[in-house]
């Protein structure tokens, strides 16, 4: 555990990046308030050449009494600190925070990892906002986060700017965070309706008079100048109300890469998706399927053997994304079986739990998974099974006898999957939390489904028999998989998944 290993240092530091933003002082805050109930010698600090303008943080750092100090970059040489230095929602030797010497340095952040030297990191990219990162850490290390101070709503509204008003939430740990912890809805009014400057509005505007537009694929593309990642949200919800207009990107430079936008309006084009490929080997990104976000390293981007400009690699990114699929509606596709193999699910042992036996018929849940979550209610035979990657189907417990059977072994995650997030339920009218796999056992499937499949060359969408709104993507290397029963049910399985679950008859 990271804190634990930070515990052992007195004095500590923490430096939230220069320019902070919500995310930055907030996950800064929760690590402060964690050291000082230890007892530490701790202080929060920010520099760079600005001091804290915008009227949002202002209000955020008064109203929640946040302890964070300037402190000023010196011409000549550095600044130093005793004892440990962290920083928090950045990277020790990043561009976008001025360099302070210490005896040892730690990190804790949530973008791609840019620096690799410094032991003590704990950084997790694809969580939406450093502040859920500290927030599971404090839970974990049996902190109660509670509003007393103003932590929980500091990490609230963390969260908040970090995903564009929680509309590019998709890491079910912000989730969490979103619906768990305690905060001020009215100082959370007030903060918003204080986020965009006079300056910011113009932006906006410039911003909307230079769009790109790409008639064939009907998108654009919009440059903003540099602005709080918000306003980016604002132009992109704007834009896509434009009737030419069904998908578009907007963005802008930060010091260290480009923050962008992503929404689409038409089902063959999920943001989520297209912001993962966007910033495919350069940042990361994602979302829903109608908004999304991302971030792109400007060190990794100027690492590519191209010599574009951000705004020509954007579009011709977009371009290539419109270009490289194929498009399947399993409703009305006829699979061509003459060049796939026969294959036969391999007998895996996987978990499964007894919904009844764990809450009374009736209760409406959430079950929260990597992939997303599922709305039920409990009912006297409904079965959930958990895969190899941490999802989850539910089942009825007659198909459940057909398909699986009960083993004896006990069930363990760790052993069965690859994936962290351990899925959950949550009651919806209660809130409580419950972990599945404490009432998981195990099950064996009988290897009764025969597929036909073959590898795929190309990008590839299908949208499935049971669900005609959202597509599955497969990549190149992933199986296009047909029931030898119903030439209609097609799907795509991974290719790290198909070899663990399926052999060749
Ligand atoms: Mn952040």
């Amino acid at each position: 555990m990271i804190l634990e290993k930070l515990e052992k240092f007195n004095p500590i530091t923490i430096q939230c990046h220069d320019n902070p933003d919500a995310d930055a002082i907030a996950s800064g805050y929760g690590l402060y308030c964690f050291f000082k109930d230890k007892g530490k010698d701790v202080r929060l600090i920010y520099s760079g050449r600005n001091i804290i303008q915008k009227s949002n943080l202002r209000l955020m750092v008064e109203k929640l009494n946040i302890p964070v100090e300037y402190v000023k970059p010196l011409e000549k040489g550095f600044n130093r600190v005793k004892g440990l230095l962290i920083t928090t929602d950045c990277q020790y030797g990043a561009g976008n925070v001025t360099r302070i010497e210490a005896d040892e340095v730690a990190i804790i952040d949530h973008h791609q990892i840019e620096i690799d030297d410094v032991k003590l990191s704990h950084i997790i990219p694809g969580v939406g906002s450093c502040s859920t990162i500290v927030w599971k850490l404090l839970l974990e290390s049996g902190y109660k986060v509670t509003d007393e101070n103003g932590l929980g709503t500091a990490l609230y509204y963390g969260l908040y700017t970090d995903t564009s008003q929680f509309a590019e939430i998709h890491n079910p740990l912000d989730k969490d965070l979103m619906e768990g912890v305690e905060y001020e809805n009215n100082l959370i009014t007030l903060f918003r309706n204080s986020n965009i400057s006079l300056e910011e509005l113009e932006i906006a505007g410039v911003a909307m008079l230079r769009y790109s537009y790409n008639e064939e694929h009907r998108f654009a593309v919009i440059r903003s100048h540099p602005c709080d990642p918000n306003i980016l949200g604002i132009i992109s919800d704007f834009l896509l109300q434009v009737d030419k207009i069904d998908v578009c990107l907007v963005f802008n430079e930060t010091l260290d890469g480009y923050k962008i936008s992503i929404r689409s309006c038409v089902k063959e084009v999920n943001a989520s998706e297209l912001a993962s490929y966007v910033t495919e080997g350069i940042g990361s990104g994602g979302g829903h399927y109608e908004k999304a976000g991302g971030f792109v390293s400007k060190k990794l981007f100027s690492s590519m053997e191209h010599c574009l400009h951000a705004e020509a690699y954007f579009n011709n990114r977009m371009h290539e994304y419109f270009d490289s699929y194929k498009l399947i509606y399993a409703k009305d596709y006829e699979a061509d079986i003459t060049d796939m193999k026969m294959y036969q699910k391999k007998k895996l042992p996987v978990g499964y739990v007894n919904l009844w036996e764990v809450l009374p018929v009736g209760t409406p849940i959430t079950i929260r998974t990597l992939e997303g979550d599922i709305e039920i209610v409990v009912e006297e035979d409904l079965v959930v099974i958990i895969g190899i990657k941490g999802e989850v189907y539910p089942n009825r417990l007659e198909k459940f006898n057909r398909s699986y059977t009960k083993s004896e072994e006990p069930y363990s995650y760790e052993a069965n999957t690859d994936t962290a997030y351990i899925p959950a339920i949550k009651v919806r009218d209660t809130g409580a939390h419950l972990l599945l796999t404490d009432y998981a056992k195990t099950c064996i499937s009988s290897g009764s489904v025969n597929i036909y499949a073959k590898p795929i060359d190309s990008y590839v969408k299908v949208f499935t028999a049971w669900d005609k709104d959202k597509y599955m993507v497969g990549k190149p290397g992933d199986y296009l998989a047909v029931r030898t029963d119903d030439y209609h049910d097609v799907y795509i399985v991974e290719k790290a998944i198909f070899g663990k679950t399926y052999m060749e008859v």
